[in-house]
């Protein structure tokens, strides 16, 4: 076989591609008839395709390229790890630099006394070892029957058996057997889709309380944790009512339940701050980390601990970790991805410029006629595409069937731009200009109008 590279016909990459790759939650018949769009380079928040276009890259890859492409201090820091120790494990009475460093490091920058970490390769493995740790965590204390972990309806924690299972995606459930038991779900904090004639403050109010609901039906003394993202991702970027959050950490509090803040998304000043705990003001007993801890150079997830679920887990052996736990290229990685961000004030500059800057341009397209609420927090952001925005209904066709045509649109006009059901939604490398924010939403603006006439076609929406 001659060898494969970038120069090669873009039709023989996809034919290779769709022959032997098979993608994540992917069709991969649609990706043999389509091709994929092949990628073959990438700078700052633009990636270039193999037929040269150059393409606004709205998603930061899948949300994680925080300090955007191209960054030699990384390429650089990885060789260097590289040549001097590639790989050592972490099991067994051994350790290394980068595994201390980073998680020195993360000890300083995370909030509270969240001070002790638990690499993974992964933000699916760190929630794999979020579950085995907290229900260890309450047999260690005594309590092995408080292993119920709630969790909500469209959250996503991964795709592994556990994280999937904490998840609360419908798709994800009905493959391979999940959830695992002793997982329940609550409702989501979606007022536009789910809050009927409700107030977005009572309908949060209404969703926290489901959480007392859900303790008290299973019972608190079998309750041992709740898992939620600050922010909902993958789920549409879905920003909580603001009487949400303080509610749950009420309830949480009385009930003496484990927090676990899904970080993976938020974590890392994608929310305006370090971590979207920070940012929406809640107390987490354990941060799930992963995606911009190394901007997605290099995969690693994490676990960042409170002192006293360590206290416990630390007096046991935990019978855990993964081969990769605290690799140190990855570490070495994270470690100097967290030194840009810092000293380049990029996740202050973030909060103080480029997200109110990107807030007041996203909040302007909810004047097209197809686009109801806007939500956006710091730099991640979504529309919800509707045929009419004072009942905020549904489009006549499958959820996602408009949601689609805009995404493709999108892409047409060379914006990443992702859809979730019939929402839009953003999370660019916090690295974005204003210059190329107004890109961003020009692009965006377009793909909606196109949309709009495809949809006008297609009977969806009223002509
Ligand atoms: N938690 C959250 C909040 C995530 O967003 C994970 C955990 C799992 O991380 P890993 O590294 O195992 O993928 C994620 C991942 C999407 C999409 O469609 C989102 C994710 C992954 C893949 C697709 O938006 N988020």
């Amino acid at each position: 076989m001659p060898a494969i590279t970038n120069h090669m016909p873009t039709a023989e990459l996809q034919a290779l591609d769709a022959a032997h790759h098979m993608h994540p939650f992917s069709t991969q018949t649609q990706v043999a008839e389509k091709g994929a769009r092949i990628i073959t380079s990438a700078d700052g928040c633009w990636l270039t395709d193999s037929e040269g276009e150059r393409i606004l890259d709205g998603m930061a890859g899948l949300w994680c390229v925080n300090v955007g492409y191209g960054r030699d201090e990384l390429a650089e820091a990885a060789a260097r790890q590289m040549k001097e120790l590639p790989y050592y494990n972490t099991f067994f009475m051994t350790s290394h630099v980068p595994a201390i460093a980073l998680a020195a490091k993360l000890a300083e920058i995370a909030p509270g006394d969240l001070n002790h970490v638990f690499y993974a390769g992964s933000g699916s493995e760190a929630n794999d070892t979020n579950l085995r740790m907290v229900r260890t965590y309450w047999a260690e204390k005594g309590q092995p029957e408080r292993n119920i972990i709630l969790a909500r309806t469209n959250g996503y924690h991964g795709s592994s058996v556990g994280s999937g299972s904490l998840g609360g995606m419908a798709g994800i459930h009905s493959q391979g057997g999940l959830p695992i038991p002793d997982i329940h779900h609550i409702p989501q904090p979606d007022w536009w889709s789910e809050g009927g004639d409700m107030t977005p403050e009572d309908f949060g109010l209404a969703r926290a309380q489901e959480l007392e609901k859900a303790i008290l039906h299973y019972g608190p003394e079998r309750v041992g944790a709740f898992i939620a993202e600050p922010v909902q991702g993958a789920g549409g970027v879905i920003v909580a009512p603001d009487t949400y959050w303080p509610e749950i950490q009420r309830i949480v509090d009385k009930y003496g339940i484990l927090l676990i803040a899904d970080e993976v998304i938020c974590g890392f000043g994608r929310t305006g701050q370090w971590f979207g705990s920070q940012t929406l003001n809640i107390k987490p007993h354990i941060m799930t980390i992963a995606k911009g801890l190394s901007s997605g150079y290099q995969p690693i997830g994490a676990s960042i601990v409170c002192d006293e679920v360590n206290a416990v887990i630390s007096a046991c052996e935990f019978n855990h970790g993964y081969t990769y736990s605290g690799h140190p290229v990855a570490c070495a990685v994270a470690l100097e991805n967290i030194r840009l961000l810092e000293e380049e004030g990029i996740v202050d500059k973030v909060g103080a410029e480029t997200a109110p800057y990107l807030k007041e341009k996203w909040e302007s397209l909810a004047d097209h006629p197809m686009v109801g609420e806007a939500k956006i927090v710091g730099m991640m952001a979504s529309i919800a595409l509707t045929p009419d925005k004072t009942t905020r209904a549904a489009f006549a066709a499958d959820a996602g069937t408009v949601g689609y045509m805009c995404r493709e649109r999108c892409f047409a006009n060379n914006l990443v731009m992702r859809h979730v059901g019939d929402r839009m939604i953003i999370s660019p490398p916090l690295v974005i200009s204003k210059e190329e924010i107004d890109i961003l939403i020009d692009r965006a603006r377009t793909s909606l109008d196109e949309c709009m006439a495809q949809a006008k076609e297609k009977g969806l929406f009223p002509a």
